[in-house]
């Protein structure tokens, strides 16, 4: 089937068209039909005179949201959506869909978001929803082109491991033949082992899955992680990179997806590098909590607005940090990289020294004999390294200034919610 889409139609040819119906309107001597394909809505005009009535009776008869096709000749209309209308000569309809919808496609009344998600391949037909993936597609493309362009090779590495990298209560237990295995928490130690194997520069973009119990607008246990690890290169220098990356996706969202963001009510205003850098130290004073306490969402929320832009913390006391943070005293050289509203990305320099990193698994109470295949890497030459961890769905939350991070997600997973 030879199909235009809607942004491409010109004046004055014949095309055909498919989508779905978005709605119809009889004004007596006129009839119009609103047919929705992915880049917008399309009127089909049906003046009495011109067309058969037999092919007005047809698409009068049609139910809100069939899909049909529609071969006809465009004429120039500005007052129609996009700039023009389609006298239909065929209208066929291809699957007729069933009433009463699950959802309002018109968007004149918004439903709930959990009935929303419930009918996700509904609610993504509207265009405020579609455009959110639109943006985060191309979020996902332009993290990837800039870090190839920084010379970081893409790499895929297991989801179901053996081991816990985060902490050991947030892991999803599976059943492994006649073992125990767990959906991986970070793809951590293996991007880490590509540091022994002389990669020198990986990057990964998929899922960690984290078993926490929370129900907040800004946890998933189903997350897309956007993973770097560097050879060479230290805290300071990813970091660095990192806001470059922030800056460069901003940019180019900005640039390339205007009528996503329009739809959506958004004007990006692109962040400022570099972003400011505050120790842990400063930032537990203005949250007003003990040394040692972690961060929770009332602090970062005090902090963020004290910071009003992105952030970094840095100078992080040890035991706040997992075991192959590099340790500085009873510091260590590990940042968050924060948003106002949330922590975005967190990462390190690590410890590439093999005794250092036995006595600090050893001093969270993690058995060495539990990450051999880890701990090898780091016997016959493991370089000074770095990384970081960027959730996608963070940062696509922080940037459109979506209400919760479920919104970001096609299908999220969620305490309550393992369908669809
Ligand atoms: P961390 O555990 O901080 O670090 O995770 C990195 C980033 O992943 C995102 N994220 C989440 N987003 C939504 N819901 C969740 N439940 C969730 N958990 C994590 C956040 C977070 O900042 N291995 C380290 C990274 C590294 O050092 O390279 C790690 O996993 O945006």
């Amino acid at each position: 089937m030879k199909l235009t889409r809607s942004s491409a139609i010109v004046p004055e040819t014949d095309v055909t068209v498919a989508g779905w119906v978005h709605e119809l309107r009889d004004l007596g001597g006129i009839s119009f039909l609103l047919l929705r394909d992915r880049d917008g809505i399309m009127q089909i005009t049906m003046p009495k005179k011109k067309v058969p009535p037999e092919l007005v009776e047809h698409v009068r008869s049609l139910s809100r949201e069939s899909v049909v096709r529609v071969a006809g000749l465009v004429k120039e209309e500005l007052k129609a959506p996009q700039g023009f209308e389609i006298i239909p000569y065929e209208v066929e309809l291809l699957n007729a869909a069933e009433s009463p919808l699950p959802l309002d496609v018109t968007g004149k009344v918004r439903a709930d978001l959990d009935t929303r998600l419930d009918a996700r391949f509904m609610d993504v037909r509207l265009p405020a929803t579609r455009a959110i993936f639109l943006i985060r597609a191309t979020v996902l493309h332009e993290v990837r082109a800039f870090l190839s362009a920084h010379d970081f090779i893409e790499i895929q590495t297991p989801k179901m491991v053996a081991t816990a990298t985060e902490g050991g209560t947030q892991l999803f237990p599976i059943s492994y033949f006649d073992r125990e295995a767990f959906l991986n928490q970070s793809p951590q130690l293996y991007k880490q082992i590509m540091m022994a194997a002389g990669l020198e520069r990986v990057f990964e973009v998929g899922p960690i899955f984290r078993a926490e119990e929370h129900d907040t607008r800004k946890h998933l246990n189903e997350v897309t992680s956007i993973d770097i690890e560097a050879s060479f290169l230290d805290d300071n220098e990813v970091m660095e990179l990192l806001e470059e990356l922030i800056q460069h996706v901003y940019i180019a969202v900005a640039e390339r997806c205007s009528a996503p963001l329009q739809s959506l009510g958004v004007t990006l205003s692109i962040p400022h590098i570099p972003f400011k850098r505050i120790a842990y130290a400063e930032a537990i004073e203005i949250a007003d909590i003990p040394w040692g306490d972690d961060l929770d969402t009332a602090a970062e929320r005090a902090v963020g607005q004290e910071m009003g832009e992105h952030y970094f913390i840095v100078d992080w006391p040890v035991e706040l940090k997992p075991f192959y943070v590099q340790p500085r005293n009873n510091l260590c050289y590990a940042f968050d990289l924060m948003h106002p509203r949330m922590e975005l990305a967190s990462g390190a320099r690590r410890i590439h020294d093999y005794a250092l990193l036995v006595e600090q698994l050893a001093s969270k109470s993690l058995a060495p004999e539990n990450f051999g295949f880890y701990l090898d890497a780091f016997r016959f030459g493991m370089p000074p390294h770095a990384g970081w961890g960027l959730g996608a769905e963070r940062l696509l939350v922080t940037m459109l200034g979506l209400a919760n991070i479920r919104e970001s997600v096609l299908f999220p997973r969620d305490r309550r919610r393992i369908t669809p």
